[in-house]
């Protein structure tokens, strides 16, 4: 029953184009789940995990962080197809064991992609390796963490770094953090510097929360949706049930991004007959097809036109009272958006002023109106000033606390929230540090630790000796492939607690160790008081258990929380104040911890129990209050700004395909947009093709320029596409490497991943390592 993983690598001669597809889901994402999940895992643990994914009692999918009703009724299958595949992915029975490692040296490893690394299955022994040898081979538990604990013990904190992968549970992250400051650093980069840091970091000085202010159950009532920079059809899939719904009752759902993305247009719901039979639902009203790196001077047209169309008509548009009550800053706002470059404003965004002048009309109309965005917002340079603009829209209408309205960043990783709310964060705020310590009796460090740009800059300067990694995959998901790569290899230990091999286990430090750990599928059973659960707060911030009930593919895992603790306990002494044996027993013990140390979490051991879980205090949406330094909602005022390739060069935007989670690779193909058996492709539209002096299909060579200095990546096929004229496209990781590392969102210092300047030379080099073997 079981297909065996794949022997032969990524050959991206097979790349098949068709024409990209119109709908999204369907039953044919049925189909696909469900034959994924038979191949990799076989039919009873396929049936046994699918069935209780994001049920009440069963675990949290780990696909994304789109949440689950807490009000109604729960669909039988409360997944989606990607969902389903990231489930197939972990549950897989396929094992790596000692005698695979023994058969693999790291030389051959390491030409392999992560295609091939990941679907050789699951992790199954402690294992490592040191310099100038061949295999990585097994060590026993205690002496994993007698390693570690050498290794820390042997250097300075500050030169130790613990990052964090956003599946981490919260009673995890909560014990991760615990152990980094506990040993004196803040050292803690995690994905989401990668992902929506920038979100972050607008939101709290202007809303007085990081986080997004809706409830799944707001989308009810929106009369606009605006979907912005995201691609939900392949990265949360189950948001386009809400949008359909939302557009049956007639709500206005407008689309802001470079491409046409399959779901924006309709939505085949597996969940009912009509969208088995293959009948699509419509999505959104309204696309507005921007440039990449556009969006700030589209929002600034909006609130210019907002305000145009108050003046013709008072009291239409704006809320003056919530403004005059709850808010700051709205004179210096509307003094700056008084007036606008209209050349300048088409030039940025590639739309005309009409189509801009139509959506801001029904944008005026819109009595509750929820702005979503993700990726496409958050790694522009000009990142937080785009997303403070859109916190200026919607403080202008007071679309905060009230039904149908807010702000919704919709997160990546399934727990990625949870872990920053848990203190991941290396930016600390003294009100955490200062109640960690009280509770614990420590003394945690002050000073501000690295965020994942700055550990890849600390690399490069060897001053990283330890990089322990709880889940994720840095080398690959950071930019500058290449040199990060070098820096890590000359650390003196790095630690991988992880499901599946991946490319960081073989770009290794001078020592390295991999620790297999138990998924979000797996029972967590081996304790004195039974089975365990773990916690996760999903995108709008309502905390819920979830624990697994597959049995682990090998009797070596062991759980993230008692890994966490026996590192801990190895590195610390038996001695230390914080009782880590007694939180690895009982995970109740360590959420009684996170009860008296965190805002929101009182009884956290009672409500986590009730059958929803429980909703975390969230001021703008309960009470239109906005706890800054002020106490008011800030209105912001930002320059006019957009990105401008130099001539010659277009704007190379990276993005995920339909198969792959992160750097993770489901499969080859990117189906609704029309892509198959290849990932180094380069989405051109036909007009840029010709300009350039290609043709559809050709093998180029991409070099990108950042400040006079030049990044290259070999052997990319150029793909006809209907993008943004003068915006192209290409698949994350293979990227990375054309990202310098000071290519930044100013203020969050989160990578320009979607903001690159490139050109194209005719393909020369050799292939180079990451393809075929
Ligand atoms: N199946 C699956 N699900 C996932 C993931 C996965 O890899 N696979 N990853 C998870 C994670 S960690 C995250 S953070 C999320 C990511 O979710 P998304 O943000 O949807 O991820 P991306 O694929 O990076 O897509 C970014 C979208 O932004 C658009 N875009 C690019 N530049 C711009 C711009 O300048 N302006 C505008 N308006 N749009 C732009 C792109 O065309 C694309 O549609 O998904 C999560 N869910
Ligand atoms: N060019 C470009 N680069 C990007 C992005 C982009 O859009 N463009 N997006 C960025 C974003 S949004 C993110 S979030 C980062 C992602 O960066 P990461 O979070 O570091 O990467 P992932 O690919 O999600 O991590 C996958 C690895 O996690 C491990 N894993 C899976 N499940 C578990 C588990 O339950 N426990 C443990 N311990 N390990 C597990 C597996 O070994 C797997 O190989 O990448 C960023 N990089
Ligand atoms: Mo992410």
């Amino acid at each position: 029953m079981h297909r065996p993983a794949p022997k032969e690598d990524i050959n991206e001669d097979d790349l098949k184009v068709t024409e990209p597809e119109h709908a999204a889901a369907g039953l044919k994402a049925v189909m696909v789940s469900m034959e994924r999940g038979f191949s990799e895992a076989g039919p009873s643990r396929t049936l046994r995990s699918m069935l209780r994914i994001n049920q009440r009692g069963g675990f949290d999918c780990p696909g994304c962080a789109w949440p689950e009703s807490i009000t109604g009724a729960r669909k039988p299958a409360e997944f989606c197809e990607n969902g389903a595949k990231a489930i197939a992915e972990e549950a897989s029975a396929r094992t790596v064991t000692p005698e695979w490692f023994a058969q693999h040296p790291i030389s051959v490893l390491q030409d392999k992609t992560e295609y091939w690394l990941g679907s050789q299955g699951r992790i199954t022994n402690p294992m490592i390796i040191h310099a100038g040898e061949t295999h990585y081979r097994p060590i026993s538990w205690p002496e994993a963490f007698s390693t570690i604990a050498e290794h820390v013990n042997a250097t300075t904190p500050d030169r130790c770094v613990f990052y964090t992968s956003g599946r981490t549970a919260n009673e995890t992250a909560f014990m991760y953090q615990l152990l980094a400051r506990s040993l004196g650093t803040n050292n803690l980069p995690d994905c989401s510097n990668m992902c929506h840091e920038s979100s972050g970091t607008a939101l709290n000085p202007t809303i007085g929360i990081g986080k997004g202010t809706v409830s799944l159950e707001d989308f009810e009532h929106a009369e606009a949706i605006f979907v912005v920079g995201q691609n939900p059809g392949t990265n949360h899939p189950r948001m386009l049930s809400a949008l359909a719904d939302a557009r049956k009752r007639g709500a206005r759902i407008v689309a802001v991004n470079p491409l046409p993305e399959a779901g924006f247009f309709g939505f085949k719901d597996p969940q009912t007959v009509k969208g088995m039979l293959g009948k699509a639902e419509p999505i959104c009203t309204d696309f507005l097809q921007i440039k990449v790196g556009g969006d700030l001077a589209l929002f600034q047209a909006f609130g210019h036109l907002l305000l145009q169309f108050e003046g013709e008509n008072p009291g239409s548009v704006v809320d003056h009272e919530f403004i005059a009550s709850v808010t700051d800053g709205f004179e210096a706002y509307q003094q700056a958006r008084s007036a606008i470059d209209w050349d300048a404003t088409e030039k940025a965004t590639g739309l005309t002023r009409a189509e801009i002048t139509d959506v801001a009309r029904l944008l005026a109309k819109s009595k509750a109106t929820i702005i979503c965005w993700a990726l496409g917002l958050t790694q522009q340079p000009h990142s937080v000033p785009t997303l403070k603009e859109i916190i200026n829209l919607l403080l202008l209408q007071g679309n905060f606390g009230k039904p149908g309205a807010g702000a919704c960043p919709v997160r990546g990783h399934s727990n990625v929230q949870g872990d920053r709310t848990m203190g991941i964060w290396e930016k600390p705020t003294e009100k955490l540090l200062a109640s960690l310590d009280e509770e614990f009796g420590i003394e945690a460090p002050r000073e501000h630790g690295y965020d994942s740009t700055e550990a890849l800059h600390a690399f490069e300067k060897d001053e990283i000796d330890v990089f322990v990694s709880m889940g994720g995959n840095f080398a690959l998901a950071n930019s500058e492939t290449e040199a990060l790569e070098a820096g890590m290899q000359r650390a003196k230990l790095t630690v991988h607690i992880s499901t599946k091999p991946n490319r960081s286990h073989v770009v290794h430090g001078q020592t390295s160790l991999i620790l297999p750990t138990l998924g979000r599928t797996d029972k967590d059973d081996k304790h004195p008081g039974g089975a365990q659960f773990l916690s996760v707060e999903d995108s709008m911030s309502v905390i819920h258990s979830t624990q697994g009930r597959l049995n682990p593919v090998s009797d070596h895992l062991l759980s993230e929380p008692v890994i966490v603790a026996r590192m801990a306990q190895a590195i610390l002494g038996d001695d230390h104040a914080v009782d880590w044996r007694a939180m690895a027993e009982d995970y109740d013990v360590v959420r009684d911890h996170i009860s008296r140390v965190l805002p929101g979490f009182e009884d956290f051991n009672r409500r986590v129990r009730e059958k929803n879980g429980f909703v975390l205090p969230n001021p703008p949406r309960d009470s239109r209050s906005f706890a800054t330094d002020i106490g008011k909602g800030r209105f912001t005022v930002s320059e006019f700004e957009a990105l401008e390739a130099p001539e010659g060069h277009l704007i190379l935007q990276t993005m995920r395909s339909h198969d792959q989670y992160n750097t993770t690779f489901y499969g080859l193909d990117d189906r609704y947009r029309g892509i198959k058996d290849g990932r180094r492709v380069i989405l051109i539209h036909p007009e840029d093709l010709q300009e350039a002096g290609f043709k559809d299909r050709d093998l180029v060579d991409v070099i990108s320029t950042f400040r006079g200095t030049e990044r290259r990546a070999n052997r990319f096929r150029l793909v006809s596409y209907p993008t943004a004229k003068g915006c192209v496209a290409a698949y994350f990781p293979e990227a990375n490497a054309l990202v310098h590392r000071d290519l930044v969102a100013r203020e969050s210092n989160t990578p320009g991943f979607k903001a690159m300047m490139v050109r194209f030379v005719e393909h020369t080099e050799d292939p180079g390592p990451t393809l075929d073997s």
